[in-house]
C-alpha cells in the first residue's frame, strides 16, 4: 500500500505531534482544507499505534517521520513498514551516511526526505557544519528532498542553491520562531507546522492563517 502523493497547494504540512488518536483525527479533519499533508512522528505512533498512519492516510497523504538513522538494512525495514501502513513519504537523517540514506531512498522508491540542518538551537552544534554535504548527498542519491530550518531562512536559501530542483520541507515555523513566509520566500516548497496549529484554540483557523500567509508569500 503506497499512499497518494501530496499536492503542492497550501504549502502547509501539519506536524501532528499529539498523543491521542481522537485528537489526531479531529485535528486532521478540521484542518484538511488548509494542509497538503500530515507528518506523523514518534509521539503519535507510540501513543496510538502504527495503524494511525493508515487511518490518517485515508484522509491526507502521510509523511512518516521516524527520523530514520540506522544501518542500511534496518533503514530499509523501517521504510518498508512505513509504506505498508500507508505512508506517502518518509523522513530519514542524513548523518548516518550515504549508504544508509541510499537504502531509505531506494526502498522508498525515491519518496524520502533527508534531514540536513536541524531547526532547533542544538541543530547548530552538529548538523549545521555538515548540512551542505548532506544536502549534496541527498541530491546524489536521488532523494525527493531535504528538511531544512525555517528558523534560519539564510540557510534555507543556501541549501536551496545546493539541491537545485529537489524539494525542501521546512520546520520551525511558529513555536520555534520561524515565519512561514520567510522560509517559502527563501526557497522552501512547504512549511512544516506543529504546535502553532494543534495547540491553537481553533486549529482550523490557525492552519488557514498559515496557508494564507504562504499564498501571499508566493
Ligand atoms: P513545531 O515546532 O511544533 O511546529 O513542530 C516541528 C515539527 O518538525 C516536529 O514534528 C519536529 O519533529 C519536526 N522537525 C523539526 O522541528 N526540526 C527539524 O530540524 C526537523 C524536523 C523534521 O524532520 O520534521
Amino acid at each position: 500500500m503506497i499512499g497518494r502523493n501530496m499536492e503542492k497547494s497550501t504549502r502547509v504540512i501539519l506536524a501532528l505531534d499529539v498523543t491521542s488518536r481522537e485528537d489526531a483525527l479531529r485535528i486532521v479533519e478540521a484542518c484538511g482544507e488548509y494542509i497538503d499533508a500530515v507528518k506523523t512522528n514518534w509521539p503519535l505512533t507510540l501513543a496510538a499505534g502504527p495503524a494511525i498512519i493508515t487511518d490518517i492516510s485515508r484522509m491526507k497523504p502521510v509523511v512518516c517521520d521516524m527520523k530514520i538513522a540506522d544501518i542500511p538494512s534496518v533503514n530499509s525495514l523501517i521504510v518498508e513498514q512505513a509504506f505498508s501502513k500507508g505512508a506517502s513519504a518518509v523522513i530519514c537523517h542524513g548523518f548516518p551516511g550515504e549508504d544508509s540514506v541510499r537504502a531509505c531512498v531506494e526502498t522508498a522508491g525515491g519518496q524520502a526526505f533527508v534531514v540536513s540542518e536541524m531547526s532547533h538551537p542544538g541543530g547548530k552544534e552538529f548538523t549545521a557544519p555538515v548540512a551542505d554535504r548532506i544536502a549534496q548527498m541527498a541530491r546524489e542519491v536521488g532523494a525527493r528532498g531535504i528538511v531544512a530550518p525555517a528558523t534560519r531562512p539564510e540557510r534555507v536559501a543556501a541549501l536551496r542553491r545546493i539541491i537545485g530542483d529537489l524539494e525542501m520541507i521546512s520546520p520551525g515555523v511558529g513555536a520555534q520562531g520561524g515565519k512561514a513566509s520567510d522560509a517559502l520566500r527563501a526557497g522552501a516548497d512547504y512549511v512544516i507546522v506543529g504546535r502553532s496549529i494543534y495547540n491553537a484554540p481553533d486549529p482550523r483557523e490557525a492552519a488557514r492563517n498559515i496557508a494564507e500567509e504562504a499564498r501571499l508569500a508566493l
